[in-house]
């Protein structure tokens, strides 16, 4: 079977204009007034399309390898309608994250804090609500709506304590503790599990095994990668996840902005990224002086970003991200031999993989 088609977009892109209809009907219903209900739209449209859709791409990934088969029109919806739920999830994460990085554009254009100011904080908890207008709509009757539910729930918690951890690690939260000398490749994948994995890797998997009706197994079981599938591809996936921000943290320093569609903010915001911690790990100690008078200082494009860059050169950063990305696939091929023991389909992680290795934006 073909990996998921132009065709596929389709479902999401109609299903866009369904929801966009639901979430609004919703304000009406509320007796909202128009100016409210104006603001509501430019608020999805502003922060909801526009990106990769590979969360929800791998939703529909899931449900379509573990059924081997074509998947009828109300099939198709629902993973569409659970696919704009983790955007929606993605976008009220993105809201605030630029505006907690300071950064200047996203999606190529400029941040949407930057276009309304501080009322984007709560924008961004209408688009997180959403989520729940849409759940409740689509999947109350489903016997599989609590687990849904809780699942949501538990991502964005988790989720929120990668984005505090990531927040108070870096200069602008932390200048007088502000220290290089506590950063490391073990708090760096701390991080990235939190903010990143659960909610971009292993929701998308976890949502579509509850549509194929994946059994949770009996709780002396649960949580045991050889007999519970749902464990089985979280220590898939949370690894997956922790690549897929290792090549964010390497496009934030080394491709243009015209290419990733927003600026690269990580080394004068002082962030806990795989390209600092990994420079650490190789730096002399004369590198290591220049390292922290210039890093997490000035703006973009200054001497000082600069500077820090040129390390990463030095230290054969370069080199290192190419040997890294060639381990991880070794990695992701051992870890999922035998999945089909306990009910998993290798083709799942397969596409979900081919979809972000070696990936340039
Ligand atoms: C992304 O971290 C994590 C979340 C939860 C949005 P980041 O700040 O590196 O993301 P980006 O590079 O897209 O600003
Ligand atoms: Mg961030
Ligand atoms: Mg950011
Ligand atoms: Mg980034």
């Amino acid at each position: 079977m073909s990996s998921s088609t132009p065709a596929s977009h389709r479902i999401f892109h109609e299903a866009y204009i369904t929801i966009k209809k639901d979430l609004v009907a919703d304000f009406v219903a509320e007796g909202m007034p128009t100016t409210g209900l104006e603001w509501y739209e430019r608020n999805i449209d502003f922060n909801l399309p526009g990106g990769k859709l590979n969360r929800g791409l791998a939703i529909l990934d899931t449900v379509e390898v573990m059924k081997d088969r074509e998947l009828t029109e109300d099939e198709c919806f629902k993973v569409a309608v659970m696919g704009w739920c983790i955007e929606l999830i993605q976008a009220y994460f993105l809201v605030t994250d630029d505006l907690m990085d300071g950064s200047l554009t996203r999606r190529g254009h400029p941040c949407y804090y930057k276009v309304v100011g501080l009322v984007s904080v709560n924008d961004a908890c209408l688009l997180r609500s959403a989520v729940h207008v849409l759940l409740r709509k689509y999947f109350s009757e489903e016997k599989y709506y609590g687990r849904l539910q809780d699942a949501v729930l538990d991502t964005i918690y988790k989720t929120e304590m990668g984005q505090m951890l990531d927040t108070i690690t870096s200069t602008t939260q932390n200048s007088d503790r502000y220290d290089l000398n506590t950063f490391s490749l073990e708090k760096y994948s701390k991080i990235v599990i939190y903010k990143t994995a659960f909610y971009s890797f292993y929701l998308p998997v976890f949502m579509g095994l509850l549509l194929c009706d994946v059994p949770t197994p009996p709780r002396e079981k649960a949580g045991d990668p050889l007999t519970d599938p749902y464990q089985r591809a979280r220590d898939i996936l949370l690894p997956m996840g922790e690549y897929f921000q290792v090549q964010d943290d390497y496009l934030d320093a080394f491709t243009p902005p015209e290419i990733l569609g927003k600026i690269g903010t990580d080394i004068i915001d002082g962030k806990c990224s795989w390209c600092i911690c990994k420079t650490l790990s190789l730096a002399s100690p004369e590198q290591i002086e220049v390292l922290k008078k210039n890093y997490g200082t000035n703006e973009v494009g200054s001497e000082e970003e600069k500077t820090v860059k040129r390390v990463y050169d030095e230290v054969g950063l370069k080199e290192k991200y190419a040997k890294y990305q060639a381990e991880f696939k070794t990695e992701f091929y051992e870890s999922i031999e035998d999945v089909e023991r306990v009910g998993l389909k290798k083709g799942i992680f397969i596409r979900f993989f081919n979809k972000i290795y070696g990936r340039q934006k």
